[in-house]
């Protein structure tokens, strides 16, 4: 089993490469933002926790994730490999993630990190804010996702590297160019279907 954690601040493109991936490697993909957002919608009481944080573009706490990441890998130990698009956001994540997949004999094989500048971000949040509605994509709440990401998730990329598995992926350019950089990196680990 390959398990590859996309990594990056907010609007680097973790969702749209992951899109790309999955087809290409025939990999699994959980997104944690797309599983709260899934969470909100239904309403559910995790839904309604989860929304406030969302909301004010803070992370939501680390119990509520995890539990919700740890179902979902065991309803898929079979997948040839794992996605992990926007988890772990927290060293807490990073070391329950690691916990999980050894008690399955398995590993976090590499974390790409998607580097974009800022401004860059700013500029994608917002339009996705015009096209898709995102209530979180104002540029309010995108500053605030941005601090949380310096303060919070940043030392993950730290955690991977001290660990021999962080590699930096140039994240600006066409998303065929981002795309076949991550495309070269992973080719190293799995094969194509
Ligand atoms: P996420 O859903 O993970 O959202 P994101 O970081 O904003 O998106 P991503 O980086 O995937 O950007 P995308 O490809 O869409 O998180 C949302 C919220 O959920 C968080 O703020 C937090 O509250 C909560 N959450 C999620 N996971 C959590 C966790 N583990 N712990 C705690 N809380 C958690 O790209 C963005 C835009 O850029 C798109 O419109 C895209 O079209 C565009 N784009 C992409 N690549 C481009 C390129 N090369 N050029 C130009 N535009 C590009």
């Amino acid at each position: 089993m390959f398990n590859l954690i996309l990594f990056g601040p907010p609007g680097s493109g973790k969702g749209t490469q992951s899109d790309k991936l999955i087809h290409h490697f025939g990999l699994l993909h959980i997104s944690t933002g797309d599983l709260l957002r899934d969470e909100v919608k239904r309403e559910t009481a995790l839904g309604l926790e989860a929304k406030s944080f969302m909301d004010q573009g803070q992370l939501v706490p680390d119990a509520v994730v995890i539990g919700m990441i740890d179902s979902k890998i065991n309803d898929n130990l079979e997948a040839k490999g794992i996605i992990f698009d926007g988890f772990p956001r927290t060293v807490e994540q990073a070391k329950a993630l690691d916990a999980l997949l050894e008690l399955k004999e398995h590993s976090i094989d590499s974390l790409l990190w998607l580097e974009v500048p800022e401004d860059e971000l700013i500029k994608r949040l917002l339009q996705r804010g015009l096209e898709a509605g995102r209530s979180d994509d104002t540029r309010e709440i995108i500053e605030k996702r941005i601090k949380e990401y310096t303060e919070k998730t940043k030392p993950v990329a730290d955690y991977y590297k001290i660990r021999g598995k962080m590699t930096k992926i140039k994240g600006t350019g066409t998303v065929e160019d981002i795309f076949g950089r991550i495309k070269k990196a992973v080719a190293s680990f799995i094969e194509v279907e």
